[in-house]
């Protein structure tokens, strides 16, 4: 099981670089990272697990923040109601945006990052909708419109590999402006 421990933090310069492309079919080891990243969100998810083993929530989860320049990521974002299937929960490898809204949009309450320690206040200013190629673990290609939140945190994971962070976005001088026409999402 992934620890807070086995995550890379800032200033490790894996999180800095580009990932590299997976060939398929993917090796043992690689689907089992996937599958791995994908338990760290759901145990993470559950107030009670998250709580015995020290786990900070998180909705998605990229292959460097456990060490490994590959382009695969985990994300999983909960339904609005609790009882209905997640948002999008999907193990994605190899994902390329397609197109995105010119229309921005930001999490009204900043982002934070796994392997950020710190709260980083700020808007970070993304597209609102994508649309999204990626490949599942056994090589099948998918084509997936988001929008909102789930968009976010894809993009969120999209930077990580391509070494960056979600601060790198924040304006500094002014950490809580929103351009024309940005939606605050919450
Ligand atoms: C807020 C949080 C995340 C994405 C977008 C907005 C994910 C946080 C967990 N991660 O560090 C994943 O890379
Ligand atoms: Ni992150």
């Amino acid at each position: 099981m992934i620890l807070m421990d086995d995550i890379t933090r800032d200033g490790n310069p894996v999180l800095r670089s580009r990932a590299k492309e997976l060939n398929f079919p993917l090796s043992t080891k690689e689907i089992e990272m996937g599958h791995k990243m994908m338990e760290y969100l759901e145990v993470s998810q559950d107030e009670k697990l998250a709580e015995k083993y020290h786990l900070r929530a998180g909705v998605g989860l990229a292959a460097p923040q456990v060490g490994s320049p590959t382009r695969m990521a985990a994300v999983l974002v909960p339904a609005e109601n609790e009882e209905e299937p997640a948002a999008f929960k999907e193990i994605i490898v190899n994902p390329t945006i397609l197109s995105e809204s010119v229309q921005g949009a930001a999490l009204g309450t900043g982002e934070g990052c796994l392997s950020v320690d710190e709260d980083v206040p700020g808007y970070v200013w993304r597209h609102d909708r994508i649309k999204l190629r990626w490949f599942d673990l056994e090589g099948n290609k998918h084509i997936t419109r988001l929008k909102d939140y789930p968009a976010i945190v894809v993009q969120h994971e999209f930077d990580h590999l391509n070494g960056v962070l979600f601060y790198d976005h924040i304006n500094k001088d002014k950490r809580f402006e929103a351009p024309e026409g940005g939606v605050l999402i919450n």
